[in-house]
């Protein structure tokens, strides 16, 4: 008897496949699972996802433990979208940290107060972006954590003191990240890289800019960088520009907004479902729940559609701020 598999299915398929690591393909294998059609031409390729799912869960319990500093240097992501904060000591990380979330983390004169990274939420608008504060680099000593943390994150902020000869600071940064093995990228798309290398989307700031000699400073670094970085000049002190920067990290994010209401309800601007920017309907329902993605429909979308309410299909492309009512 013949399988008959749903594009749906085989999109799941493909995810799967393209899945990296343990989580991601358990997710996926999950979504398989859900959505494959339930017959008896099927029934073989159900018993290989359950076994294939034994396995995947197996390994995930029998993955080797880490080591401390890794797992102070493993951050768990909440809200939005996951930023981390790099910059030289003293450059003000944890100053800004303080300015923008409601955590805390220890500002002081002297270099190396921040041990360890320290997540915190930063509100913009209606979503919370989580920020994580980092120990200070130094160039003989790379904590072995940190480089993951970076390319696991969604976004880098790279931190310089205007006050103080920004162009080396770049430089020094831009060496150790070298050592890492991580690219920033600023304008422009992610490359994809080979030999361990990974990439991050950076936003430069210039900060103590509140300090008369500072935007000298920052004149000399944008001349050099503008074209390649966005950058900002702020006062972390200050609190200068700071609802810049938040628009500036959301844009930086390549994420976008949505809302989903119930037929005749009404939406909840309040509570968005973020996605990737290029995410469909689909996409929309996976994110409530898995069942929901397979059992969909179609959806009617108020916004990008070409009339409020019209009728769309699972991949129709979803924009920033559509209400979309999900049919199942
Ligand atoms: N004038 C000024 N001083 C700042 C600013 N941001 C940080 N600082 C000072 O720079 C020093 C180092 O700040 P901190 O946030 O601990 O830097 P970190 O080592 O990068 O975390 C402290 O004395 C801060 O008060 C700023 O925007 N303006
Ligand atoms: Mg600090």
């Amino acid at each position: 008897m013949p399988a008959n598999l749903t594009p749906q299915y085989l999109e799941a398929e493909a995810n799967f496949k393209q899945a990296k690591t343990i989580p991601e393909k358990i997710k996926a294998l999950e979504i398989m699972m859900a959505i494959i059609p339930k017959h008896k031409g099927t029934e073989k390729i159900r018993a290989q996802l359950k076994s294939r799912m034994a396995k995947l869960k197996e390994e995930l319990q029998r993955r080797p433990t880490i080591g401390r500093t890794e797992q102070a240097y493993t951050i768990k992501r909440e809200g939005a979208a996951q930023v981390v904060l790099l910059g030289l000591p003293n450059s003000g990380k944890s100053s800004l940290f303080s300015q923008v979330t409601h955590a805390f983390s220890e500002v002081a004169e002297y270099p190396f107060t921040t041990q360890k990274p320290i997540p915190g939420m930063m509100k913009f608008e209606n979503i919370q972006i989580q920020l994580v504060d980092t120990p200070p680099i130094q160039l003989d000593h790379i904590e072995p954590g940190l480089s993951n943390l970076i390319r696991n994150a969604d976004a880098l902020l790279l931190i310089i003191d205007l006050t103080k000869d920004p162009v080396f600071q770049m430089e020094i940064l831009q060496e150790e990240l070298k050592q890492m093995k991580i690219e920033v990228v600023g304008k422009g798309t992610l490359p994809s890289l080979e030999g361990g290398w990974g990439s991050q989307k950076t936003l430069f700031l210039g900060n103590k800019c509140d300090v008369s000699n500072a935007m000298e400073g920052y004149r000399i670094f944008e001349i050099r960088f503008k074209d390649i970085f966005p950058i900002l000049p702020i006062s972390a002190k200050e609190g200068m520009n700071c609802e810049e920067l938040k628009r500036e990290i959301y844009q930086l994010l390549n994420i976008i907004r949505v809302y989903t209401k119930a037929p005749g309800g009404e939406s909840d601007l309040t509570e968005p479902v973020v996605l990737k920017k290029g995410s469909t309907v689909g996409d929309v329902a996976l994110s409530i729940h898995k069942d929901f993605f397979a059992k969909l429909r179609y959806a009617k979308i108020w916004g990008s559609g070409k009339f409020g309410g019209q009728m769309v299909k699972r991949d129709h492309q979803v924009n920033e701020g559509d209400v979309i009512e999900l049919h199942i």
